[in-house]
């Protein structure tokens, strides 16, 4: 037997106690044997959700010096950090793949990886804020719940502990429509305009029709998603509408209709034209948010020069003069 022939027999072997541990529910760790598809499907969509979650500060981040009230102001501020949080809870998990985070990094500022369409879309008032904790990360809970449970244990980890957070952001931007609503008509207007802007770009967060999905099919078969695209827009639109209801907007769908022999509401298709548009980099906000990402990552290099020095003081490395 060649070496080569070993080699391939053992690769084989590898596998098929991957997929025995995947087929029995258990997670795969760093140092476990992955085939090389399974290590790119996760630092893709890993680094592409912890750019979103960077990326994600942009639009919030707009009315930090705007808020109308020091207790809005400190909530936002609290929100916008964690974000900043959950983005290195990501970046490290990818880390544990092989990849480092200035690489990531790189590959986000030269148009290589992506960062979820949402965040292309403008802010235009305060009502923003909180329709994008509604709203947005209503449907990043949606998607992200499922995944406390993927195979791949750092990843399925960081969810969990983001998933606690997402959620009282989805709490504090309810409470802030409701606040809205029982205000003047015209912050009545203002928190419809803002639902009517954002339902749609929402509902594209679930990525494309899974008859258009390349990824999902694979990804089921690691247990990396553990639903398809279409099922958690579905599991979205039958817990947003009541929630809709008892807020008193209207969500900006003529077809939407509870269908009682499915059990489910129906609803209309989202213009994936448009969704094409913004993850090739053509959305309203698109080349702004690229633009603020290069100029923090470059004005920032000094701290991170600063942190590299310091780390290698303290290691050790460096003696004393
Ligand atoms: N935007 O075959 P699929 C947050 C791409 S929440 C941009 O279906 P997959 C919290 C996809 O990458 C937002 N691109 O792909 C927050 C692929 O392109 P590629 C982040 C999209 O991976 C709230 C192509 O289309 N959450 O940040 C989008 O199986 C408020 C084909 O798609 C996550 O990332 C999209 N919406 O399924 C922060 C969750 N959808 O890579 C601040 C984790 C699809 O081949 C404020 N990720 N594409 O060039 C996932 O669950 C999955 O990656 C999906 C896409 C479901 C997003």
């Amino acid at each position: 037997m060649t070496t080569t022939e070993a080699d391939r027999l053992d690769e084989a072997e590898l596998e098929r106690h991957f997929e025995e541990k995947i087929a029995k529910d258990q997670r795969i760790e760093p140092r476990d044997w992955m085939p090389e598809g399974y290590r790119k499907t996760l630092v893709r969509q890993i680094a592409q959700h912890a750019h979103s979650e960077i990326i994600g500060m942009q639009p919030e981040g707009n009315w930090l010096t705007r808020a109308p009230s020091l207790r809005r102001k400190a909530i936002l501020l609290a929100k916008v950090q964690d974000e900043a949080g959950h983005g290195l809870y990501l970046y490290s998990a990818a880390e544990t793949l092989g990849v480092n985070r200035a690489e990531l990094t790189e590959r986000l500022l030269q148009h290589k990886q992506k960062y979820s369409s949402i965040f292309n879309y403008p802010t235009l008032t305060f009502a923003d804020v909180g329709v994008i904790g509604w709203l947005v990360d209503g449907a990043a809970i949606c998607n992200q719940v499922p995944l406390c449970r993927s195979s791949y244990g750092p990843y399925a980890r960081a969810m969990v502990r983001i998933c606690k957070e997402e959620s009282f952001h989805q709490r504090q931007g309810y409470e802030l429509l409701m606040t809205m609503m029982q205000g003047t008509e015209e912050q009545r207007q203002m928190v419809q305009d803002a639902t009517n802007r954002w339902w749609w770009p929402s509902l594209m967060m679930f990525g494309p029709p899974d008859a258009e999905s390349p990824h999902t099919q694979q990804s089921m078969a690691w247990r990396i998603k553990r639903h398809t695209n279409d099922e958690l827009r579905q599991k979205f639109v039958d817990m947003t509408v009541p929630q809709a209801e008892a807020l008193g907007v209207t969500l900006p769908d003529p077809e939407l209709k509870w269908n009682p022999e499915r059990g489910h509401y129906d609803f209309g298709e989202p213009d994936w034209a448009e969704f094409k548009q913004v993850i090739s980099g053509n959305g309203p906000c698109n080349q702004e948010r690229l633009a603020h990402r290069t100029a923090a990552h470059e004005q920032g290099s000094w701290v991170r020069e600063a942190a590299a020095a310091y780390a290698r003081k303290h290691s050790g490395q460096e003696v004393a003069a």
